[in-house]
């Protein structure tokens, strides 16, 4: 397979199962549970079931700045999704999000299990249950709120379109990656041209939208997203690296983005989280695991 043999598509589609891409043992034409597996459920009212991906931890900094609020209901189990593993389709995780996709959320603190799917459903319930971090004057609701949307838009752009096409397909073709890498220069833009007179994606406080924005395009203004900083000349993006910079302070976003990671340097990893102390025994543990002996 090159991308020099021209393709033309047939009448109808069929699945070839073996088509060479990244992933394409978990890519399926059809949706639903393809094993019998009940999801764990430990003692918190918040029960997260994901994968430290860019839209896993939108949620587990969203329950970590709650929790520095003071917001003890956020409390919450972080259960690890191996995606590449097929977990995702396991019938327990299906009854949480149909759509077979990490983050999902059980809230169990009422009288009835709540579920919520989406990242950005996820962000929004978090916010209006706890009334934090989403503003309630109007002006300034509708604001966050579109910037939120935006990201849920925009981010298939960057990691369905150009991350796809540029590291993960078998082979690379000019104008698919072309297409994105201008699309997400132009997005990049879009974002520099509002942190030029903003301090937050929102305007003067930190909100969703920037929890929900940050994990994609802080990483790709930093050149860890597909190593394609180069490429995508992210030096350019001043103001969006100053942002970037500035939330990658804050002691939740730094807890938050470790949990339910299986990738990276080991002392940043937090494979499951049912306490606030695991933040600290397991990099201890894990620090002094890589010690040499002697
Ligand atoms: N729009 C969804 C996207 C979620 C998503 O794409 N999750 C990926 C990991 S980052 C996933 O679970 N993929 C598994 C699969 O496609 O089978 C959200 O924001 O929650």
């Amino acid at each position: 397979m090159s991308d020099a043999t021209p393709y033309t598509p047939p009448k109808v589609w069929t699945w070839n199962q073996a088509n060479g891409g990244q992933f394409a043992n978990i890519n399926r034409p059809v949706s639903g549970a393809t094993h019998e597996k009940a999801l764990p459920i430990g003692k918190h009212p918040m029960q997260l079931y994901s994968l430290g991906t860019p839209n896993g931890i939108k949620v587990t900094i969203m329950l970590e700045e709650l929790l520095a609020l003071g917001h003890s209901g956020a409390e919450y189990d972080a259960w690890l999704v191996r995606i590449r593993d097929g977990h995702q389709f396991g019938s327990g995780f299906v009854e949480v999000n149909p759509n077979s996709k990490i983050p999902a959320l059980m809230d169990r603190s009422g009288p009835q299990p709540v579920r919520v799917f989406e990242s950005g459903a996820i962000l929004m319930y978090l916010a209006e249950k706890f009334g934090a971090f989403l503003p309630t004057d109007m002006a300034q609701r509708a604001e966050c709120l579109s910037w939120l949307f935006w990201q849920m838009g925009s981010a298939p752009y960057l990691g369905g379109g150009f991350g796809h096409f540029y590291a993960y397909a078998p082979f690379k073709i000019e104008y698919a990656i072309d297409r994105f890498a201008m699309e997400v220069k132009r997005q990049l833009d879009v974002l520099n041209q509002r942190l030029a007179d903003h301090r937050f994606i929102g305007g003067d406080t930190y909100t969703i939208a920037d929890m929900a924005i940050w994990p994609w395009y802080g990483a790709t203004a930093k050149g860890q997203m597909y190593e394609g900083g180069e490429f995508l000349s992210v030096h350019e993006y001043t103001h969006v690296l100053r942002w970037t910079d500035e939330v990658a302070q804050r002691p939740a976003v730094q807890r938050g983005r470790k949990v339910n990671r299986v990738t990276g340097p080991l002392v940043d990893q937090l494979h499951e989280r049912h306490d606030a102390s695991d933040f600290d025994t397991q990099t201890q543990d894990k620090l002094s695991a890589a010690k040499p002996a002697g």
